[in-house]
């Protein structure tokens, strides 16, 4: 009779379970469970022993032999699920699931700003325009003097402006014409261009903001008529509003187009039919245009008598707050996590 057969049982349980514990692959977990519980495996091992054993023993020592037995099943069972579950990353919790995905991170995507803007490109491209950047710092001379708005004119003060200190004659610019008179200096006419971007003027309340973004459009050409830019600028209105979108032109002042224009759009909200938005008159103002004032032309060294064109300017920040239904400019700056997804 052996009379360290249950001690040694005892150790090889502890031995077992301590492996059992630290194994990390469900292979391993699978040659440790035969090499303890298999057919010749350590656990049959002991149950042979079991047979040399004085007969008044061996009842205990079987039952201590089906405990480990049991305990080892159970220990390897429960290792099996964690490594399947991948759990094994904390051992001491079976609450914990590292293999779940974690939340996922928030995708950027373009400012609603930038999205209506691409969009108003978009259709302008898509009718043979192309598109042209200039400064955002500029000189009187192409924000005011050659668009026709000379020195102590008050079309000055029509638009606040941004002067840069201690830099005479520098200012941020107050619209994207300057782009245009660049592009005609520059590449002379015929011209087709869109000048996309910011533009900066003295005024803040909750639809109007001292940096804001423009998008004009100029075309010159031989025979470019005001007919062509009513087309122009109600195809462009159907494209962004919808087909239902209805334009009227209503005739207006900037120095530097003559006629001048305001277009208004059948309001979006109620059809016509006037509520809030509209100011109950059924129109909502989107655009301002007109014929290139010759003046502009002849600044940019364009004859007149053979050259006409066509420019408009509108504002990007209205027609997002249109189209997206908001109603303060400041939503757009203030980047609110809970704003921004919702475009
Ligand atoms: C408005 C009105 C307008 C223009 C912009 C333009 C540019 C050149 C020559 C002549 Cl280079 N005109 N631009 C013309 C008419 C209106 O903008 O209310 N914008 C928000």
């Amino acid at each position: 009779m052996q009379p360290e057969a249950s001690e040694r049982l005892e150790e090889l349980v502890s031995r077992a379970l301590e492996e059992l514990e630290n194994v990390k692959t469900i292979e391993a977990l699978d040659s440790l469970k035969t090499r303890l519980l298999g057919r010749k495996g350590l656990l049959a091992e002991a149950f042979a022993c079991l047979r040399t054993l004085p007969e008044d023993r061996r009842g205990r020592f079987g039952k201590q032999l089906n405990e480990a037995k049991a305990c080892m099943l159970e220990r390897y069972e429960a290792k099996k699920r964690q490594l399947e579950t991948g759990q094994n990353a904390n051992p001491s919790s079976s609450v914990l699931d590292v293999s779940l995905p974690g939340p996922l991170p928030q995708a950027g995507k373009a400012h609603p700003i930038s999205q209506v803007q691409d969009e108003i490109l978009a259709i302008f491209l898509q009718m043979g325009y192309s598109v042209a950047k200039g400064p955002e710092l500029e000189d009187d001379y192409h924000n005011f003097e050659a668009l026709n708005i000379p020195k102590h004119h008050p079309a000055r003060d029509m638009q606040d402006t941004f002067f840069v200190q201690n830099a005479e004659g520098f200012l941020l610019r107050t619209h994207t014409s300057p782009v245009q008179i660049r592009v005609m200096e520059r590449l002379g006419v015929p011209v087709q261009v869109v000048a996309p971007g910011r533009v900066y003027r003295r005024d803040f309340d909750p639809t109007h903001s001292p940096m804001f973004h423009q998008v004009e459009g100029l075309m010159i050409d031989k025979d470019v008529s005001f007919a062509g830019l009513i087309g122009t600028l109600d195809f462009f209105s159907k494209r962004f509003f919808g087909p239902d979108a209805a334009v009227r032109f209503r005739p207006s002042y900037f120095p530097f187009t003559e006629p001048s224009a305001e277009v208004d759009v059948r309001c979006i909200f109620c059809k016509g039919e006037g509520c809030r938005v509209c100011k109950n008159s059924g129109y909502l103002e989107v655009l301002g245009c007109g014929m290139v004032h010759p003046a502009v032309l002849e600044a940019c060294r364009v004859d007149p008598d053979e050259w006409q064109g066509f420019a408009f300017g509108l504002g990007v920040e209205r027609l997002a707050m249109l189209k997206l239904g908001i109603d303060d400019i400041r939503l757009f700056y203030e980047n609110h996590p809970s704003f921004l997804p919702q475009f």
